[in-house]
Parts: structure tokens; sequence; C-alpha cells
């Protein structure tokens, strides 16, 4: 039996990355990616998208363009574009895949309202869940899980306050949290202890054919990301990713139930991501929370979806 995800993200290497795991875990049935404005412009993402989806060889997974802006803030800009690996650039000879018609949004709507999707996998800003569930309210109700990578239960990886996910549009954020929907939340500390190893590497790049190669190279522009501070840990965080093997291995992921609200009106706190484990404000818990992985699991659980893509 294997779990029907649509995975809505903001591609981006790492996002990239995840579309790659879903197209090859064993118990994942990738059934739509859709896209909108994150690390990238909305267009870039979209595209990449498709990038990602034509060397993953799979006509048969609609892949959208959406939201170009936050609801509310202005659009953040990542500050790392001019990055010349990987999909920083753009790469106008690789091939890609057409877009299909719709909005992001409306694609989501399509694919849970009619019962192919069942669970959602966000890795990037939650702009276009957000827009969905405003569109159709009812589909909350029929998503089993909406697996999110983003927030934080300490300090935040953007601002001291708030994650990058997050911030990018929190009011998007909120909505999502408010939903109903029942959630797992990836925050970036609960997600740390997985890292992008020179290990880690080789091993990706000792899988056969352009698969490999493709997540090797997606992963080495990764590190060059990598800004070491007092807190981080030892190597660049593998992050997307982690959402998808998360969503097609729970058990990868030791969860605590709690309520989960954005702040939106802080003056050096908004977006951030308030996490209550002790359930003190009386409100019911809305997320289970990561609060850490079986890395050594997680890293085999890559290696697997991108080895059974590769030999696909
Ligand atoms: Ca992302």
């Amino acid at each position: 039996m294997t779990l029907p995800i649509l995975l809505d993200c903001d591609p981006g290497n790492d996002d990239a990355l995840g579309i790659l795991v879903a197209a090859g875990h064993a118990n994942i049935a990738l059934k739509a990616v859709t896209t909108g404005a994150g690390h990238l412009a909305g267009d870039r993402t979209a595209r990449n998208g498709a990038i990602t989806l034509a060397a993953a060889n799979r006509p048969d997974v609609p892949v959208a363009k959406g939201a170009m802006l936050p609801l509310v803030r202005e659009r953040l800009i990542a500050g790392i574009l001019d990055l010349d690996t990987a999909l920083d650039p753009e790469r106008p000879e690789l091939p890609a895949r057409e877009l299909d018609p719709r909005h992001s949004a409306e694609l989501i709507v399509d694919m849970v309202s009619s019962g192919a999707v069942s669970t959602v996998v966000t890795t990037g800003p939650l702009t276009n869940l957000a827009l969905a569930l405003r569109r159709a309210p009812d589909i909350a109700a029929k998503i089993d899980r909406v697996v999110i990578l983003g927030g934080s239960l300490g300090l935040g990886n953007k601002t001291a306050a708030a994650e990058w996910n997050i911030l990018c549009d929190p009011e998007a954020a909120s909505i999502v949290f408010g939903a109903g929907a029942p959630i797992t939340l990836i925050p970036v500390d609960g997600s740390a202890d997985v890292g992008i190893s020179p290990e880690l590497i080789a091993r990706t790049e000792a899988i056969s054919g352009p698969i490999g190669q493709f997540a090797a190279e997606l992963l080495r522009s990764l590190v060059t990301t990598f800004r070491p501070g007092v807190f981080s840990p030892a190597f660049m965080p593998l992050n997307d990713p982690i959402a998808t093997l998360v969503a097609g291995d729970p058990s990868l992921a030791r969860t605590v139930p709690a309520r989960v609200d954005i702040e939106l009106a802080g003056k050096h706190t908004y977006g951030r991501s308030v996490v209550d484990v002790a359930l003190r404000n009386g409100l019911p818990a809305n997320a289970d929370v990561v609060l850490g992985l079986d890395a050594t699991r997680v890293e085999q659980a890559f290696i697997d979806a991108l080895t059974r893509l590769a030999h696909s």
C-alpha cells in the first residue's frame, strides 16, 4: 500500500532532492508537484520543478506553477541567488516538463477533493496550500496529513525568532495551522542532525546513472550555502528531502503532540512558530512536532529512494 502524496515546494536544490526521493520511494506514490515563490521567484521554481520531474522520468506527474507573492508581506529574497551551481542559475540546456495549466492552489484542490491525494508534503512557504484552503475549506477534512518542513522549536534560522519557510509567508502558515487537518511539523532544530556529509555525497554519487550524478550535484551545491554559527550542526542539514522521507516512514521521527501557532504581530518575532508542547494555553494540539530523527535510517532511506529511482 503506497501513500499518495502531493509535494508543494519551491525548488530549490533541496526541494529538487525531495522530488527525486518522492519519485523513487517504495512507500510513496507521487501524484503531483506544485510550486510557488520562495527560494527563487515563482517562474523559476516552476521551471526547476519541471526540470527535476523530467530528470526523474515521471511524465505521469503533473507539475504546476503557483503563488508569485506571499499573501500579505513583501516577498523575501534568499540572497544566495548568485550561486552558479545546480538549479540556482537558469539552466536552459536541461530538458523540462510542460507545466500543468492549473495554478498550484487549483491543482491542490483538485487532487485532494477527488481523493487522488491523501497527504500533502510542503517544503516551501505555505502560500499555495493556504490559497487552496481558502478556495475550498472542505478539503481540510479530506487531507489525512500535512507534513510541513519549517518552523523551529528554539531559534530561527533567518531571524533570531523565525525560520525561513514560515517567515516567507507567516499569514499563509497561520491559515494552514488553523485549518484543522492533521499536521506533522519538522522544525529546523528537530531535523538538524541529518547532514550532508562527504560520506553521504559519496554514497549518492556511487548510485549508477544520471540520477546519482544529478542528486550529488544538488547536494554539493547545498553544501556551499552552509554558514556555520554558534549552534550549528556539523554539516549542512539535508532539509527538504527529510519531509518526503518522514511522510513515507513516520517511524524515522520522534514526535510530540503540540499546539503550534504562528506569530503575526510581534515586532521582533514576526513569523515565529510558537510550539507549546505543554498545551499551556488550553488550546488543543494541532500538530505532531518532530523532536529528533534516526539519522542513520534517514540517510539509508534517502539512498534507497534514489537508488530505486535510478533503477526504475
Ligand atoms: Ca524549500
